[in-house]
């Protein structure tokens, strides 16, 4: 049999490089070997208040990126996390038997809830969602950006906690699976925090719908020192080594090579070459994802995929609800 796969991504806003180096790529190569459910993690987007016309869009945003980036609905399970009710369902099984001390310890938690007095309950039990939709598939692997480690952590702990008490094959434990390179894309205007969707600054971030104008504008303006040389240094000089990173997964260039390369060239000649990098590995996804976004298709794949995902779904809440003695019809 071959092993499962499952991961997602939440429609906040549009799927930046980061997402995309750190989750999606890996998404596109795993689907040739395993079995693989990538969900859209609608649930997950209203822990913080959403438009709900926005958050609609978003949700077919991210699902055409999906298909444009590469992935094939004959191969993987693509569907919305709230069309498959099981996520909700076994949130709270999990959340009976996970602790708020370790919740408070989740940084994303600390990140998210900073400044405000009281934070929403679904952004403190955020990541005993996470933990649902991993082990409602029975996944082994979750590819995901290594952001994610203290939450795929947790999901193994409460695993474990929960086979320990209901026996060992309530759940499979999984694994997460986090790139070398590109695993942490930071952001252009600050390359001490994460790039990410939901940032103030647009120019923080490279959308993979962006066009060669604003892709040119983020990288031109992106912080850098007044160093001069283009060296990889995430400590002393973590702006260039950002750049030098996101160029060396595009490229398919070792660092140290692009490091030769560029001995003795300025800032201005190695963010124009980038620039160019970006828009030639960017321009197909936007062109594919014209041709998807706005098909009949689209809605049927995630119609589909939602219906395969429910039938393994129900199989663990059956699985699970016999474990914890709950329920009386089968
Ligand atoms: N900067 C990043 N570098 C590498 N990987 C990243 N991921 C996110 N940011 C980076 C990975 O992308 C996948 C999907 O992320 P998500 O949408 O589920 O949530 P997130 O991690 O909270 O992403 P964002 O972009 O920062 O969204 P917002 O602003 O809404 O919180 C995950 O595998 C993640 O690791």
């Amino acid at each position: 049999m071959k092993k499962r796969v499952f991961s997602g991504v939440q429609p906040t806003g549009n799927i930046h490089i980061g997402n995309y180096l750190g989750a999606l790529k890996q998404f596109v190569e795993l689907q040739n070997e395993y079995e693989c459910v990538y969900c859209i993690v609608d649930l997950h987007a209203i822990t913080l208040p959403k438009d709900a016309e926005d958050l609609h869009k978003h949700i077919l945003d991210v699902a055409a990126l999906y298909l444009a980036v590469g992935l094939d609905p004959k191969k993987s399970v693509i569907f919305v996390q709230s069309d498959v009710p099981g996520h909700a369902e076994l949130a709270w099984v999990l959340m009976c038997n996970s602790y708020t001390g370790e919740l408070s310890r989740m940084t994303q938690f600390k990140d998210k809830s900073r400044g405000s007095e009281s934070a929403p309950t679904g952004l403190f039990a955020y990541p005993v969602l996470m933990a649902a939709d991993i082990l409602l598939y029975d996944a082994d692997i979750v590819p995901v950006g290594n952001d994610q480690k203290q939450h795929i952590e947790l999901t193994r702990d409460i695993a474990i906690r929960v086979n320990n008490k209901y026996g060992e094959n309530t759940f499979v434990v999984p694994d997460g699976r986090f790139l070398k390179e590109g695993a942490r894309i930071m952001a252009l205007d600050n390359p001490l925090v994460k790039m990410s969707k939901s940032a103030e600054s647009d120019l923080s971030r490279i959308s993979l719908l962006d066009d060669e104008a604003k892709i040119k504008k983020s990288i031109m303006k992106a912080e850098t020192d007044s160093d001069g040389t283009i060296r990889y240094d995430m400590e002393k000089k973590p702006g260039i080594s950002n750049l030098l990173n996101i160029y060396s997964v595009f490229s398919g260039t070792a660092i140290a090579d692009l490091e030769a390369e560029y001995t003795g060239k300025g800032y201005g000649a190695f963010k124009k070459d980038l620039v160019e990098i970006v828009v030639g590995a960017l321009s197909p996804i936007r062109e594919r994802f014209e041709e998807i976004r706005y098909s009949k298709e689209l809605e049927d794949i995630l119609k589909d995929g939602a219906a395969r995902a429910d039938v393994i779904a129900k199989e663990t809440m059956r699985r699970v609800k016999s474990h914890f003695g709950l329920g009386i019809c089968k």
